[in-house]
């Protein structure tokens, strides 16, 4: 006979303390079965390479190495920092240890790292920017890593990574983790967007908020707006939309992970258009901004480039840069109408 009398007097806070994100996972696809378990398990790796990256930027001020440049460029140009390295290392040593990953794509390297012993069984790749905002890390101001699961498509013997120059729409699993005052992972399976709180005294990541929907509508304008001069003339007509109508306000750290989540969840937009040295803008598409288009897109917002979608967007090359307006579903139209008028005044001066 089960003894139902005992009732249990911390049921709530229990129950969400034993809501790890492996067992989220398992949940979300309500199964146990073979691509169920690979999924929780590159979730659980993910998992484990924030806890090392937070780690170590939780005392980089205090660890050597982990502060300032190493005096290279990565195949962006871009100045890399030495977090930068750190962390793409990290990623390569936790999912070489997880037998499913046979390739990593990353801001960092120029081609996909591959990892023979995996690659007969692990048939996902794994895209990720390791260190999104590294420029922060110095200021001890917010960063990021971004991720973004895909199913290999048949044999890369080219290693390439051709196949994976598909649209965003392939993506099995996206997310972020934003290292700030606490480490929370925020990630979508392609049923709904859910947020985790790392709890350093159990080293897990704790569900915090489930299925998160941006609001239709926000206040805040993410963007850089020292690039005003570079701009087409529509994205300033809506700049200066913005400074003159009230009720709107502009929040930028220069960290992209960091911004899109305050728009993931307060609302609003967050802009990294062309610019005239960068008509793609700076942003690339596959790890950067494909992961937070699925997760906008889940959370019932927007993200588009201003001509299309970002998740129909076929990608040329493994470090494509695409222009990136996210965000709230008003917010977004709103600067796609700027956008379009301009086309419709350019087209009008042609007749
Ligand atoms: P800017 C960081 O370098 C990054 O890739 C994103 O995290 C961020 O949103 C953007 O670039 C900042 O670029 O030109 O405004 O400094």
């Amino acid at each position: 006979m089960v003894d139902s009398s005992y009732r249990p007097s911390h049921e709530g806070t229990l129950d969400r303390d034993s809501m790890t994100l492996s067992r989220h996972v398992l949940q979300q696809l309500q199964s146990f079965g073979p691509e169920a378990q690979d999924l929780s398990a590159l979730m659980n790796r993910i998992a484990l390479a924030g806890k090392i990256i937070a780690r170590r930027l939780s005392r980089a001020g205090l660890v050597e190495a982990a502060l300032g440049f190493t005096g290279e460029q990565n195949v962006q140009g871009e100045d890399v920092k030495k977090m930068d390295v750190y962390a793409n290392d990290v990623f390569i040593s936790v999912f070489k240890q997880s037998g499913l990953v046979c390739r990593l794509a990353s801001e960092e390297m120029e081609k996909p790292y591959y990892i023979p012993e995996n690659c007969p069984l692990g048939r996902y790749t794994l895209l990720y920017d390791p260190i999104d905002g590294s420029s922060n890390v110095d200021i001890n101001l917010n960063v990021g890593s971004i991720f973004a699961i895909r199913q290999q498509q048949g044999s890369d013997d080219a290693e390439t990574g051709e196949d994976l120059l598909q649209n965003g729409r392939n993506q099995l699993a996206a997310g972020y983790i934003l290292y700030g005052p606490s480490t929370v992972l925020v990630y979508s399976l392609g049923r709904g967007v859910h947020a985790f709180v790392l709890d350093p005294s159990l080293g897990e990541f704790i569900l915090a908020q489930a299925n998160i929907q941006i609001p239709p509508h926000g206040p805040v304008y993410s963007v850089n707006e020292g690039n005003f001069w570079q701009w087409e003339d529509s994205l300033r007509d809506y700049i200066r939309y913005m400074h003159r109508h009230e009720g709107y306000t502009a929040r930028y750290s220069g960290a992209l992970v960091g911004d899109f989540h305050r728009i993931l969840l307060q609302g609003g937009v967050f802009l990294y258009p062309g610019t005239v040295k960068k008509p793609d803008g700076k942003l690339r598409l596959l790890y950067e901004s494909a992961p937070l288009a699925f997760l906008a897109e889940q959370a019932g917002g927007q993200a588009s480039t201003g001509a299309q979608q970002v998740l129909d967007v076929e990608p040329q090359a493994l470090h494509q840069r695409t222009p990136l307006i996210i965000g709230s579903r008003e917010n977004v139209a709103l600067v796609e109408s700027f956008i379009q008028e301009e086309e419709r005044e350019r087209a009008a001066a042609l007749r």
